[in-house]
């Protein structure tokens, strides 16, 4: 656990908001950030974002989730917008056929300027209108078995399956780095047997953070 009063968490994940413009990415994260765990929101100028901690496996972890201020509109989003980012949730409108062919797109833009490792999660939204569908859930399925990536899909009005989306990619993210965390301590463990060993998991490209690791 981390120093209270110092950092209230023990890991730190920047994740980022991806689609195309109106397909519900501002209202996934006020329905997710607004439920019963704490709440901190901050707008600044061209980008906005909004964090909540929750509990995954017994670790404190505090989600920072990105959201875009529009800029998707015009295909201007900065490479700043996805520096640090360890996962991407990418949001399509089951209703609007053209924002599923764009995911394409936002896979790319996402490979080119995101850490190679980033874990995605794509999210079929809407699913509340289901009446007015024009993308069948098979065809997301298939799609994100042939990308590698997560996939439900999600109602931001309904708050169906909003809160299993992020707790899947925020799973997902700590698995990989309790992995490198593990190597990491046997590494140090085998090098230099003291106590107390700091182990920072921070690597060039990844926006992990834990501190004070391997207290016992
Ligand atoms: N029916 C329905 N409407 C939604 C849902 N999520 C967002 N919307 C609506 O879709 C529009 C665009 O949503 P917004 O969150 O601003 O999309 P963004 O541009 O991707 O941030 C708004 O009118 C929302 O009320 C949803 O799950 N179901
Ligand atoms: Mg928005």
């Amino acid at each position: 656990m981390a120093q209270r009063g110092d950092h209230e968490y023990d890991y730190l994940f920047k994740i980022v908001l991806v689609g195309d413009s109106g397909v519900g990415k501002s209202n996934i994260l006020s329905r997710f950030t607004r439920n019963e765990f704490s709440l901190e929101s901050k707008s600044t100028i061209g980008v906005e974002f909004a964090t909540r901690t929750l509990q995954i496996e017994g670790k404190t972890v505090k989600a920072q989730i990105w959201d875009t201020a529009g800029q998707e509109r015009y295909r201007a989003i900065t490479s700043a917008y996805y520096r640090g980012a360890v996962g991407a949730l990418l949001v399509y409108d089951i209703t609007k056929r053209q924002t599923f062919d764009n995911v394409q797109r936002w896979l790319h833009e996402l490979r080119e300027h995101a850490d190679s490792n980033i874990v995605i999660m794509m999210a079929g939204n809407k699913s509340d209108l289901s009446h007015l569908r024009s993308v069948q859930e098979d065809d997301g399925q298939a799609l994100a078995e042939k990308e590698g990536l997560s996939f439900l899909e999600t109602s931001a009005l309904g708050a169906q399956n909003i809160e299993k989306a992020f707790q899947t990619i925020l799973t997902e993210i700590y698995h990989i780095i309790s992995k490198k965390a593990l190597a990491a301590q046997q590494a140090a463990a085998a090098a230099t047997p003291t106590q107390g060993t700091t182990i920072n998991v921070t690597d060039s490209t990844g926006g992990f953070t834990k501190r004070n690791c391997c207290s016992t």
